[in-house]
C-alpha cells in the first residue's frame, strides 16, 4: 500500500519546490503518485538499466548542490511534472502517450557526460551530469525538450532526419521554452532560449536562441533548399524562429529580463498573437496535422490548418501564421 504525498525538491535549478512522491511504510519513494507514478532513478555513473530508484526515509530530496546526488533528480522530477501539468492543464492531454501512464527519468548517466536524451524504446529520459564547465543536463527546457520527444514519437512521428527532424527537434525547443514559462519559476524564469541554464558554453551563453537561431554560430534563420541535409539541430532553426515570430512579433522586446530581436527573411514585419494562441496551434499541428514525413512546407500547411479551425480562416491568428512562415521563407 502506497500512500502519495508533497515532498521538498532542492533542486539546482529551480530553487525550492515541491514534488509528490509515494510513501510505502517508513520510506518515501521518487515516485510520482499524482501523475501516473512517473519514476527518478539514480544510475550512479552507470550507463545501462534503472540504477536504483531515488528512496529514502524522509520527504525531502537534494539541498541544491550538484554534489548531492539527490538534488539533479529533483530538478529531474520537477521538470517531469512541469511538462506532465503543461500537457494536461494547456493541452488537455494526459501524458505523453495521451493514456495516464507515466515514463521515468534517470539521472547520472555515465561519467562526465554532456547530454540528455529520450528513448522510445524505454520510454524514459536520461541525463548527464555535464563537464567542466557544464553542469548536470537537468534544466526545466531540456526535460521539457526530452520529453516532447516522446510525445512527438506518440503523435506525428516526425523522422529525426531531413526537414521532418528539424521539425521534430524544433517541436522539443518550442515546448521545452513554453513549459518554462508555463513553470513560472522565479528561479529559471521562462525564455526563448534553450539550455541557457547549463552553461555548456562556459561563458553562460544558452544552446540555442529562438528569437534569432544564428546567434549560436550554427542554427540557420530561414528555410532554404538544402537545409534538410543539415544536423537537425541546426535545421531546427527555422521553426523555431517561426515560432518566436507567431508568438511575440518581428523586432525588439524584453522578456523577464532577457533581450530578443527577431528580423525576418524579407524585411516585412511581423505581428505577434501571444505565446497562448501559438503553441496551442503547433500542439494542434503537431497531433492532428503533421506525420513522419512533414517537411517545412507542410508544415505551413498544417499549421494554417490547426490555426483555422482554432480561430477561422478571416481570422488575425491565421493571417499572423502566413506572415510568420513568410518571415523564415516559407510560402509567399
Ligand atoms: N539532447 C539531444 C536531443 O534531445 C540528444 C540527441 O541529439 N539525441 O536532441
Ligand atoms: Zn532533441
Ligand atoms: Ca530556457
Amino acid at each position: 500500500w502506497e500512500a502519495v504525498e508533497t515532498g521538498t525538491g532542492n533542486t539546482v535549478y529551480s530553487g525550492t519546490v515541491d514534488l509528490t512522491s509515494t510513501q510505502s511504510g517508513s520510506t518515501y519513494n521518487l515516485t510520482d503518485g499524482a501523475r501516473g507514478n512517473h519514476r527518478t532513478y539514480n544510475l550512479n555513473r552507470g550507463t545501462s538499466g534503472t540504477g536504483t530508484l531515488f528512496s529514502g526515509p524522509d520527504d525531502i530530496w537534494g539541498n541544491g548542490l550538484p554534489s548531492n546526488l539527490e538534488s539533479a533528480g529533483a530538478d529531474a522530477a520537477y521538470g517531469a511534472a512541469l511538462t506532465w501539468d503543461y500537457y494536461k492543464n494547456v493541452h488537455g492531454r494526459s501524458g505523453i502517450r495521451g493514456d495516464g501512464v507515466g515514463a521515468y527519468s534517470r539521472v547520472h548517466y555515465g561519467n562526465n557526460y554532456v547530454n540528455a536524451f529520450w528513448q522510445d524504446s524505454c520510454f524514459c529520459m536520461t541525463y548527464g551530469d555535464g563537464s567542466g564547465n557544464a553542469n548536470p543536463l537537468t534544466s526545466i527546457d531540456v526535460a521539457a525538450h526530452e520529453m516532447t520527444h516522446g510525445l512527438t514519437a506518440n503523435t506525428a512521428g516526425l523522422n529525426y532526419s531531413g526537414e521532418s527532424g528539424g521539425l521534430n527537434e524544433a517541436t522539443s525547443d518550442i515546448f521545452g521554452s513554453t513549459v518554462e514559462f508555463y513553470a513560472n519559476n522565479s528561479s529559471d524564469v521562462g525564455d526563448y532560449l534553450i539550455g541557457e541554464e547549463i552553461n555548456i558554453n562556459g561563458d553562460g551563453t544558452p544552446l540555442r536562441y529562438m528569437d534569432k537561431p544564428s546567434k549560436d554560430g550554427s542554427s540557420k534563420d530561414s528555410w532554404y533548399s538544402g537545409i534538410g541535409s543539415i544536423d537537425v539541430h541546426y535545421s531546427s532553426g527555422p521553426a523555431n524562429h517561426f515560432f518566436y515570430l507567431l508568438s511575440e512579433g518581428s523586432g525588439a522586446k524584453t522578456i523577464n529580463g532577457v533581450s530578443y530581436n527577431s528580423a525576418t527573411s524579407d524585411g516585412l514585419a511581423v505581428t505577434g498573437i501571444g505565446r497562448d494562441k501559438a503553441e496551442k496551434i503547433w500542439f494542434r499541428a503537431l497531433t492532428t496535422k503533421f506525420t513522419s514525413t512533414t517537411n517545412y512546407a507542410a508544415a505551413r500547411t498544417g499549421t494554417l490548418a490547426a490555426a483555422g479551425e482554432l480561430y477561422g480562416t478571416t481570422s488575425a491568428e491565421y493571417t499572423a501564421v502566413q506572415n510568420a512562415w513568410a518571415g523564415i521563407n516559407v510560402g509567399t
